[in-house]
């Protein structure tokens, strides 16, 4: 993997122009619930792309930091609102990346739930991929975005009688596989991991991670180009991403040499 944030590219090395539209990146965009999957995706397409130069920028680096008041009280704190990230921010990063300068990523502690030092420098590359819970809630993010995805742990067809029981199945488990990441990713100790088990977590799901799921992450579906069922065990699903991927920056690479091929592409598209 040649990634972009471990070229040594100067901040200058454009000469601060941006890139021609036909050498734009192709940009992705990654949305699910909590912990249904979508760094498993993310990292599926992206060892798959392995002779591209490929960024991943996650929603998460861009929460918004919490004052003294919010952190006495970080159980009434909703991490799922729309509200809770600084969305001004992250455009302006995407916005960067897709002219093809490079971008300071901020860094955000889950322990803390602050903004930390030192922020990610992040190079320019083929592809970015987005990923996040809300990275389809907002019109301009989308906007950016190439290839929308919705990753869902959901089954597709069920009966109905069975829909609600599935649907808090899903989200059960999401919840037992937050709790396991947590601990192993985010230095959550054992005495957070009671809580969430048993008091305060518990109640912070079932009134803000749950209820904005299905305000918020849920209604940003309908958005998407392709939606993956079983989250990142679904190598069918990858392969035809990945194909996708490939295809379009095959054409991107044809634009360069034949300027004019965009016509022939789009007089034989289907
Ligand atoms: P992913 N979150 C925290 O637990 N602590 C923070 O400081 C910031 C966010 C959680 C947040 C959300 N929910 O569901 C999740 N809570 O991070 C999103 N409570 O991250 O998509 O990787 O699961
Ligand atoms: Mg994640």
């Amino acid at each position: 993997l040649r990634s972009g944030f471990n070229d040594h590219i100067s901040v200058e090395s454009n000469g601060g122009f941006d890139c021609p539209k036909n050498k734009q990146p192709f940009i992705i965009g990654v949305a699910g619930g909590t912990a249904s999957g979508k760094t498993t995706v993310c990292n599926q397409i992206i060892s798959q792309l392995h002779d591209q130069r490929v960024v991943l920028v996650n929603q998460d680096s861009f929460y918004r930091s919490l004052n003294d008041d919010q952190l006495v009280n970080v159980h009434e704190y909703n991490f799922d609102h729309p509200a809770a990230f600084n969305t001004e921010l992250l455009l302006s990063c995407m916005e960067k990346l897709r002219r093809g300068h490079p971008v300071n990523i901020p860094s955000y502690d889950f322990k803390s739930h602050k903004s930390i030092e030192p922020s990610r420098l992040v190079n320019p590359a083929d592809v970015i991929i987005l990923e996040g819970i809300l990275v389809l809630h907002d019109f301009h993010v989308r906007n950016l975005m190439n290839m929308k995805i919705f990753v869902d742990i959901g089954l597709c067809v069920f009966p109905a009688v069975f829909a609600y029981l599935l649907c808090s199945l899903n989200s059960d488990v999401r919840l037992a596989r937050r709790i396991q990441r947590d601990t192993v990713e985010r230095g959550r100790n054992i005495q957070n991991v009671l809580d969430q088990v048993s008091t305060s977590s518990i109640l912070q799901y079932s009134r803000f991670v749950k209820p904005s799921f299905e305000e918020f992450i849920l209604p940003s579906k309908k958005f998407a180009d392709i939606i993956i069922p079983r989250g990142g065990d679904n190598d069918v699903a990858i392969d035809l991403i990945v194909q996708h991927i490939l295809t379009k920056l095959g054409q991107h690479d044809l634009c360069k040499i034949y300027p004019n091929i965009n016509v022939i592409f789009s007089t034989f598209q289907i």
